[in-house]
């Protein structure tokens, strides 16, 4: 019997769930071989704390480690049900917040190991988070996939810490569509998009009209495991200014205010980095849901969690 203790936040609605104790070790060595590990032990540890009946596929996960960048406070991995992300923005707001709900940091600016680079986060207030993501770019602009079902949509191809292709003018319109018709449409374009050269694409958003009068879009975020993300997605965020400010839509310092699906909103804005890339800048707010200790007990024969 395996006894795994957490602490769940949401971030702007979408869950965390941040790994406390009770996991096997991923070693000391670089975040690298520590990302490697984390794989080895993916469908037998990690899943599970984020797949029915503990959880729900739309929860975040992130372990935490020693640091093994310099500055650095923590190395975190972020994961969802379908494997490690890269970064997540929702989630390093979420990480922050409960950091500070277990005393562990004051208001104040840290740094954060990912995979895909050092970010840098500021705790504002207990549930107030600014953080500075990796830097993020526009690939290819006005990408046409055929979509089967639904006809030729244009998008752009951009990194905001994870892969993402951005739908601005969807078939399937955010704040029209029923949440079963975005999720169903944006996986069509997922697999278009991964059957005809962009296999990296594991994200997709589409933008519709804002509901907030001080927001620009609304999105809907398709998650690598099929779930939307509940929150205006940190690394999707970021994805749309570097693809914005590429396109001559957005001034660097420029305040950006994107919707969720759900209402909620990050206020994001960039930093020039030269040679096309910039550096977001995403705020948004994080509350704890609870802490606990989750069980694996393996006479259970779905310990590991349901997977259909
Ligand atoms: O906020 O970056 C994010 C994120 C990625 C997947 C779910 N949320």
């Amino acid at each position: 019997m395996s006894r795994i203790k957490v602490i769940d936040s949401h971030t702007e609605g979408e869950p965390t769930r941040l790994v406390l104790d009770g996991v096997p070790s991923l070693g000391d060595g670089p975040i690298a071989s520590r990302v490697q590990k984390f794989r080895e032990n993916f469908e037998d540890w990690f899943a599970p704390l984020l797949r029915e009946p503990r959880a729900y596929e739309a929860m975040v996960g992130a372990w935490v480690g020693e640091p093994t960048a310099p500055g650095a406070i923590k190395d975190v991995i972020f994961f969802n049900p379908a494997g490690p992300l890269g970064m997540c923005g929702h989630g390093t707001i979420g990480l922050v917040a409960s950091l500070a709900f277990l005393g562990e940091i004051e208001p104040g600016q840290y740094k954060i190991n990912t995979p895909v680079g050092v970010v840098s986060a500021e705790l504002l207030d207990v549930n107030t988070v600014r953080i500075q993501n990796v830097p993020s770019y526009l690939k290819a602009q006005d990408v046409a996939v055929d979509v089967p079902n639904y006809g030729p949509v244009v998008g752009d191809i951009a990194y905001g810490g994870n892969w993402f292709y951005l739908a601005y003018d969807p078939h399937v319109i955010p704040g029209e569509a029923t949440l079963e018709e975005m999720t169903r449409y944006s996986w069509a374009i997922r697999r278009a998009l991964n059957q005809n050269g962009y296999p990296e694409i594991d994200h997709v958003e589409l933008f519709g009209a804002p509901t907030l009068p001080n927001a620009q879009s609304k999105n809907f975020v398709l998650c690598p495991s099929g779930e939307y993300d509940r929150s205006p997605c940190g690394t999707g965020t970021s994805a749309k200014l570097a693809s914005l400010f590429s396109r001559g839509k957005l001034a660097a310092g420029q305040d950006y205010v994107q919707e969720s699906v759900i209402g909620t909103s990050f206020t994001g804005s960039v930093v020039d980095l030269g040679d096309g890339k910039v550096r977001p800048t995403i705020q948004g707010q994080a509350y704890v849901t609870g802490i606990s200790e989750l069980i694996f007990d393996p006479a259970d024969s779905l310990c590991r969690g349901i997977q259909l």
